[in-house]
């Protein structure tokens, strides 16, 4: 089951079959723990109405921060050690990589982020950007995973490769976080083999593309949200991007007008423009 967030209100998509919510507030509509039953039960009593499927979509977020975790494939380690080699940041990424604690950070506020359709931003002052397409999963305020979007963690690679310490400015700034689009609500958790594919379109023609499957992550969902509400409360639930598994080659960068879609399956596709 699907729900998105659009202009005319909150919609349920099931079985091919739209339904208008009667509860507009987002932040009441998703955080509720047992989410999938208690939708399922409240769209018994709706009628459904086919005008719904081509509503413009919202980002599903409303006071909800998003947060994400950097480190989980082994493709995102090697490439981050290759980048701050000359900084002396090469030994962070491995021992992050192998550690119980995993690298949780900070992405933006909901007013930050952006939905589908929308852009996302290149700094002025970076030189090397890239797109992470990142399962994105949404937990509730009680701390159990309610929910699975797609994320777009952009990110400078010239800045964070500079100095580790540099991450914030490198992962947070106007139109760095994209999610969308869509809640995926599910019964039992994601299935392992679930594909992320990252395509990149340049003047019509696909710039960039691979695909990874989310069992290629090193670390369980569970444990990445453990670490995150540990001394955290979130009253509205939080969105926790999982990290990038596809990293384009080291010659890649975005340019303005480049138009990422990332893919995941179940899920949908986001897909958002490159602006400065
Ligand atoms: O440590 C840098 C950030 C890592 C990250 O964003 C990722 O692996 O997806
Ligand atoms: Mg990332």
């Amino acid at each position: 089951m699907k729900i998105y967030r659009t202009e005319k209100g909150i919609v349920i998509e099931n079985g091919g079959q739209f339904y208008l919510a009667k509860e507009t507030n987002w932040n009441k509509f998703v955080n509720r723990s047992g989410l999938y039953k208690k939708v399922t039960e409240e769209i018994a009593g709706l009628s459904a109405d086919a005008s719904l499927e081509s509503q413009k979509l919202l980002a599903p977020i409303d006071n909800q921060e998003v947060w994400a975790s950097g480190v989980t494939y082994l493709r995102s380690m090697n490439a981050r050690m290759e980048e701050s080699k000359e900084a002396g940041g090469g030994s962070f990424y491995d021992r992050v990589y192998n550690a119980d604690r995993p690298e949780l950070f900070f992405k933006a506020p909901s007013y930050r982020t952006v939905g589908p359709g929308a852009d996302v931003r290149i700094r002025k002052d970076s030189k090397w950007n890239v797109p992470e397409p990142e399962l994105t999963l949404f937990i509730c305020s009680e701390g159990s995973i309610e929910g699975y979007t797609c994320g777009n963690d952009m990110s400078s690679r010239d800045i964070e490769g500079e100095n580790p310490l540099y991450l914030p400015q490198a992962k947070s700034y106007n139109g760095s976080a994209a999610i969308g689009p869509c809640l995926l609500v599910t019964e039992s958790p994601i299935s392992p083999d679930t594909q992320i594919n990252l395509k990149i379109d340049r003047n019509g023609e696909t710039a960039f593309t691979e695909s990874i499957a989310i069992s290629q992550m090193k670390r369980k969902h569970t444990e990445l949200v453990s670490y995150l509400f540990r001394e955290m409360d979130f009253p509205n639930g939080a969105f926790l991007m999982t990290g990038t598994g596809i990293i384009p080659h080291d010659d890649f960068t975005l340019h303005v007008g480049d138009v990422v879609n990332i893919t995941i399956e179940g899920i949908g596709t986001l897909t958002n423009t490159v602006k400065q």
